[in-house]
């Protein structure tokens, strides 16, 4: 069977620190495989809840900018707007059919998201998960590069497929695998160490954007959240650290290494001698990006082109996916 890779990243706000260790620099790292690769910018995921509906189109572009900026290269990978493929809904309907509430209703993200005005929020944001699995499975994707904090979307994804397959008594969908790679698969917000980075929080000196030129970013990284003791010998000495932790594990990350090859060499040495060094070795990684992404961002009809050749070509795998599955469910037509 064809090793097939999907994932995508909502166009809410700009792309993060953490949407770039945990997802996009593995998607990068995996297109060298032996892989057929989509990546796609999931607009419709992006208005579960309130958003400004004159920025959605210039975000989806900005998202898509900093695939390519990061090295996504369009000749070999699919990148497209997840709009543009309407088979993505078409599918998620007749999942929904089989996803149950109680599932659903366990979902940490939607309890999350949602917070105290669960009554409230629109049935898109509870169907989310749904939407993901048919983002998955219009495309029979084998292997779903993510962060560690879509690990239970991904669940009910391979839940779902597990479902059809015993309901029509074959094996159409494959069971879609999780890759949580790197050191850091959940990178922590930079002003509190127990919530995650996220596009959403309304501080902005929580994240590191894509987009932040250096002296931002030092000037995040010198606010961050750490404690008074200094950095610890050893991994077991982060331990009820969160703060230090999160630093130390960005840090890994970046270099590519472990936290412990991290505090072999700065264990015992204070945060102001550890942050500048931190905030230089996320310049370097960055910086390239960032200008990329300038460059791209520039020329909006190049990304626009490269998002509708990404469009066609995943129709033309979805297309046929969605007319077997509505067969195997015995639609007329
Ligand atoms: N903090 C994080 N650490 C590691 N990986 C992360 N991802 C997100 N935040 C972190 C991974 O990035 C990919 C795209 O995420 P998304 O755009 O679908 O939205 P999200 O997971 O809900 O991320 P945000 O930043 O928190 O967005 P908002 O605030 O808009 O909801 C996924 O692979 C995710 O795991």
């Amino acid at each position: 069977m064809t090793k097939r890779i999907l994932s995508g990243m909502q166009p809410t706000h700009g792309l993060h620190l953490g949407n770039y260790l945990g997802a996009l620099r593995n998607w990068v790292d995996l297109q060298h495989n032996d892989y057929e690769a989509l990546f796609c910018v999931v607009d419709l995921h992006a208005i579960t809840l309130p958003y400004e509906s004159d920025m959605l189109a210039s975000r989806t572009r900005e998202v898509a900018a900093a695939y390519i900026a990061a090295g996504i290269d369009p000749r070999k990978s699919t990148i497209f707007a997840q709009s543009a493929v309407p088979e993505h809904s078409q599918l998620m309907w007749l999942l929904a059919t089989m996803a149950q509430m109680g599932k659903l209703d366990r979902m940490t993200q939607f309890k999350d998201k949602a917070g105290k005005n669960a009554e409230r929020v629109g049935l898109g944001l509870y169907a989310y998960p749904v939407l993901m699995a048919a983002d998955i499975l219009i495309y029979k994707a084998t292997h779903v590069p993510v962060g560690e904090d879509q690990k239970q979307h991904l669940e009910l994804a391979r839940d779902l497929a597990a479902t059809f397959n015993t309901r029509y008594k074959r094996e159409f969908f494959p069971q879609p695998e999780p890759q949580i790679l790197g050191e850091a698969t959940r990178v922590m917000s930079l002003q509190d160490g127990a919530k995650k980075m996220s596009k959403s929080d309304p501080s902005e000196k929580s994240r590191i954007n894509l987009t932040d030129d250096a002296e931002t970013i030092a000037a995040k990284i010198k606010r961050a959240q750490t404690d008074s003791e200094p950095l610890p010998m050893n991994v077991e000495g982060l331990k009820d650290r969160a703060g230090a932790d999160n630093l130390v594990t960005i840090y890994a990350a970046l270099k590519r290494c472990s936290r412990a090859d991290v505090l072999s060499e700065f264990g015992g040495q204070q945060w102001s001698g550890f942050k500048p060094a931190l905030a230089e070795l996320a310049v370097a990684e960055l910086s390239p990006i960032t200008a990329k992404m300038a460059d791209l961002m520039a020329n909006p009809a190049k990304i626009d082109k490269i998002l509708a050749q990404g469009a066609e070509k995943a129709r033309s795998i979805a297309a046929p996916v969605l007319k077997e599955t509505m067969d195997i469910m015995g639609f007329w037509h």
